[in-house]
């Protein structure tokens, strides 16, 4: 077991756990170094919004590099995932994401279920883990603890849900090698990055193993990543499973 029942227990009721040092020095530099390189040489997909662009990220990197594929498979950083889930996960995508320096904007508060086609058990997480220091002023992420529990609707403006707008929140800033774990339905954004280092870390979203593909909340539309390709193609009910969606032990 990796973490304490006391962070178990408080995951389930804030939707969100932040984790100190998930890796070694070490380890950061080599994911960094390979990170550093796919997002120099991969095309990426962009996140514009009306002030300029949120982020860029590179798709499927599980697949396109296996140091990657490591590092989404992390013995720690899924074992935390199941531990927090409560039952077996499968790997549902993994993103190498970019907030560049000065010129980013704001990553707008959203929750990330609306945009993923899974049904099963409500366990989809997502680990964000940060490959170099994420202070606030380089666009660390801001979680509304306990923001999973309402019903938020598919398709509202969650920056005038009028709860959400005077609900506590917490800002949590990451040292390379910190990983946060945040729930599908947990509240969340993120500030800009207004220094002059690229923020850089890996978001890799784990699901039910039981997952089927639910095509209602298919936010596919125009992305040209294999992944929204492949999930074009499915019915609802099919199993997400076999190799491109692997089983985490
Ligand atoms: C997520 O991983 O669910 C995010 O929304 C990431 C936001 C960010 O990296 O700014």
């Amino acid at each position: 077991m990796y973490l304490k029942d006391s962070e178990v227990t408080r995951f389930r009721a804030e939707g969100f756990l932040k984790v100190p040092q998930v890796l070694s020095t070490a380890e950061v530099a080599g994911f960094l170094e390979e990170a550093k390189k796919l997002l120099h040489h991969k095309t990426t997909l962009h996140w514009p919004v009306e002030e300029g662009m949120v982020m860029d990220w590179v798709a499927d990197v599980e697949l396109e590099s296996a140091t990657m594929r490591r590092l989404a498979l992390h013995p720690v950083v899924t074992g935390i995932a199941e531990q927090l889930a409560g039952r077996p996960l499968r790997l549902f995508k993994s993103e190498l994401l970019r907030k560049e320096s000065a010129g980013s904007t704001a990553t707008p508060l959203h929750i990330d279920e609306s945009a993923l086609p899974i049904n099963s058990a409500p366990v989809t997480l997502t680990a964000w883990v940060a490959l170099v220091d994420v202070p606030a002023e380089r666009g660390c992420m801001t979680f509304w603890p306990g923001s999973h529990g309402l019903e938020l609707a598919e398709t509202e403006d969650l920056t005038s849900h009028p709860e959400l707008r005077f609900w506590p929140r917490l800002t949590v800033p990451l040292r390379a090698g910190d990983c946060t774990f945040h729930h599908a339905r947990t509240a969340h954004s993120a500030h800009a990055n207004e220094t002059d280092v690229t923020r850089i870390s890996l978001a890799t979203v784990y699901m039910d193993a039981e997952a089927r593909f639910d095509p209602r909340r298919l936010y596919a539309e125009g992305m040209t990543d294999g992944l929204s390709r492949l999930l074009a193609t499915m019915k609802a009910g099919d199993e997400l499973s076999g190799e491109r969606f692997p089983k985490l032990r």
